[in-house]
């Protein structure tokens, strides 16, 4: 499936929600005026928008209604996509070995409980591989039994190399074999899954900070990325705990995981917004094929219905 395709069917829940809504706005309207866009403005904050963004494309539609009486549909997604695409920021070859900046080029993986950490990382690895990238993956989850299973699934999966330990190990043990292993073996691309839950989150936090220090023992500039991972679904919801993981393990990108699962696909413009980081992948499904980098033009088109692909034609991945 085409890059822009994948985009735009993981936002289709969002699209179809905000198409349905608008024309429920406009069905006695025929098109939106000053006494429709407090409906509107409803409608994209129910999507995740965020209050900044949404005002944004509220006062630019202000201005056009004030030139012409009323807004055109088009222009209406026209507006949105185009507040959206100044929102989101830069994109990025992620998986490109050319752009590495170190062999190994070490990620470690962050987040809360549950928001799709071990998943995300079996996709990372099938997509560096298939970029022609050998990969170790290290399962510093520790602490669920089931948590290095399931990774070592995902490395089979992908095809690549995993470090482990017995379950209840230390996982700054697991990160420094890894390390040591990857340096060993010539690997390109060092990846850490991490737990997301322990009994208290301040040890949490303290483990995730014991594994940062180790991986600097080892590589004095790894990790080289912290990558927090965001669940869709929990939108706004669990963007304060995920402010404290960025702040604490000073992190340097977002992976947005489940983008598919949502009626809340705008939810990447708070993100930006509330984290200011930029966002580098995203997930689109629980598949090994389901993750893209995130391209903020191919995002915004997500929003705008029907028009699909004419000027995207023939841009694959
Ligand atoms: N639809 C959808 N589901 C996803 C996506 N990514 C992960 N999931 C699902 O989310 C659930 C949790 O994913 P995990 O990868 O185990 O999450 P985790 O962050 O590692 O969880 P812990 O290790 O418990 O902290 C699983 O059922 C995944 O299949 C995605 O992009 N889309
Ligand atoms: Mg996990």
């Amino acid at each position: 499936m085409g890059f822009f395709q994948s985009i735009k069917d993981s936002l289709k829940k969002t699209r179809d929600g905000l198409v349905n809504k608008v024309q429920t706005i406009i069905v006695t309207k025929k098109k939106i005026d000053n006494d429709t866009l407090e409906d509107l403005e409803e409608v994209l904050i129910a999507s995740d928008l965020g209050t900044e963004p949404t005002n944004e494309i509220i006062s630019k539609l202000k201005e056009r209604i004030k030139k012409e009486g009323f807004i055109e549909i088009d222009d209406l997604y026209e507006t949105l996509s185009e507040v959206v695409c100044d929102y989101v920021g830069e994109e990025r070859d992620f998986f490109n070995k050319d752009t590495f900046p170190a062999k190994p080029f070490v990620i470690m993986i962050i987040g809360i409980n549950g928001v799709g950490k071990t998943t995300t990382i079996g996709k990372m690895a099938h997509r560096f591989r298939a970029a022609g990238s050998s990969v170790l993956i290290a399962a510093a989850d520790t602490f669920r039994a089931a948590a290095i299973e399931q990774l070592e699934i995902w490395a089979e999966r992908a095809g690549v190399d995993i470090v482990k330990h017995k379950s209840g190990s230390d996982p700054a043990a697991v990160v420094f074999d890894a390390m040591n292993a990857a340096r060993s073996r010539n690997m390109d691309v060092v990846i850490i899954d991490t737990a997301g839950r322990l009994h208290t989150k301040t040890n949490l936090i303290e483990e995730l900070k014991k594994i940062n220090r180790i991986c600097k023992r080892a590589i004095p500039e790894a990790p080289h990325e912290t990558l927090l991972v965001i669940d869709a679904i929990t939108g706004q919801n669990g963007l304060s705990q995920a402010k404290v993981f960025k702040e604490t393990m000073d992190a340097s990108g977002i992976i947005i995981a489940k983008l598919d699962g949502t009626a809340k696909g705008g939810i990447a413009l708070s993100i930006k917004r509330q984290l200011d980081l930029p966002i580098v992948l995203i997930g689109t499904g629980e598949g090994l094929d389901d993750l893209r980098e995130f391209v903020p033009k191919d995002y915004a088109m997500g929003f705008v219905p029907n028009k699909e692909i004419e000027e995207e034609n023939g841009k694959t991945d």
